[in-house]
């Protein structure tokens, strides 16, 4: 079954610009996904096409109006099986691999990008399934999100990324960064390649590469260390890390 995205949103140029480059085109071609970007201004009441209003209360900006949005909420899910409607903005779920497995079970999804101050209320109350975040900083729109979210969900249907890609997820999935690596050529500008990679022995270099890996982890996410499964040896190699730090 085809994979389907929606997104909703004031600019959907760049959007399906971007969305027909490279692997996520490629993919739509070979119908693993299916992308249909929906321009929210073609559901708004009024002949100006207005899709923002003033805030109750008072206060600077414009709120997207209820109205548009509900109607396209409705009509573009009106034909979804299995489906679920996000939001994206800061005060969303953070976006993480797992967040990104659980939304690849999602035969449809329909992504809303938010513009000005963002939505009314009770498009999240009564319309909206679910609120992710691309993490804790302030963009002009949910459009990067949207495009985020799309793009990670995508990598997990089968046949959209090659072997060797989906198994580089597995490894971050796991819990790990990704260990060094190197191409040709073996000396560049003074640094060499290192030894244990030039010497054939597949053994050694998967020890070594799952070493680089914890290291790595050790050094620049240390938070991610925290909660993971890891054999003796493995302890054994963090402790050691730690040691020669003190
Ligand atoms: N915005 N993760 C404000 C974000 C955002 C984020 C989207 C800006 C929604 C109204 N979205 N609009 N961070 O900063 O998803």
């Amino acid at each position: 079954m085809t994979r389907r995205f929606d997104i909703l949103t004031l600019f959907p140029e760049g959007i399906v610009t971007y969305l027909q480059s490279s692997l996520l085109g490629k993919a739509v071609e070979k119908d693993l996904l299916e992308f249909k970007v929906h321009q929210m201004r073609d559901y708004a009441e009024d002949k100006h096409r207005r899709v923002d209003d003033v805030l109750y209360g008072g206060g600077e900006g414009m709120v997207m109006k209820p109205e548009p949005l509900a109607k396209a909420i409705e009509q573009i899910r009106k034909d979804y099986r299995k489906g679920r409607v996000i939001y994206l903005s800061p005060q969303g779920r953070r976006l993480d691999q797992a967040l990104v497995r659980e939304l690849g079970d999602y035969q449809e999804l329909l992504l809303i990008c938010g513009r000005y101050e963002g939505i009314d209320e009770r498009i999240l109350e009564g319309w909206v399934d679910e609120e992710v975040s691309l993490g804790d900083f302030v963009l002009c729109g949910g459009e990067l999100a949207a495009l985020a979210v799309v793009e990670c969900i995508a990598r997990y249907v089968p046949g959209v990324v090659g072997k060797a890609k989906s198994l580089e997820e597995e490894s971050f999935a796991e819990g790990l960064l990704e260990y060094p690596h190197y191409t040709r050529p073996e000396e560049f500008q003074g640094r060499r390649v290192p030894d244990i990679l030039l010497s054939g022995n597949h053994g050694e270099i998967e020890r070594w590469r799952r070493r680089e890996a914890l290291r790595r982890t050790f050094e620049k996410r240390p938070d991610l260390l925290e909660g993971l499964k890891l054999s003796e040896e493995e302890r054994e190699f963090i402790e050691e890390l730690r040691e020669k730090r003190r």
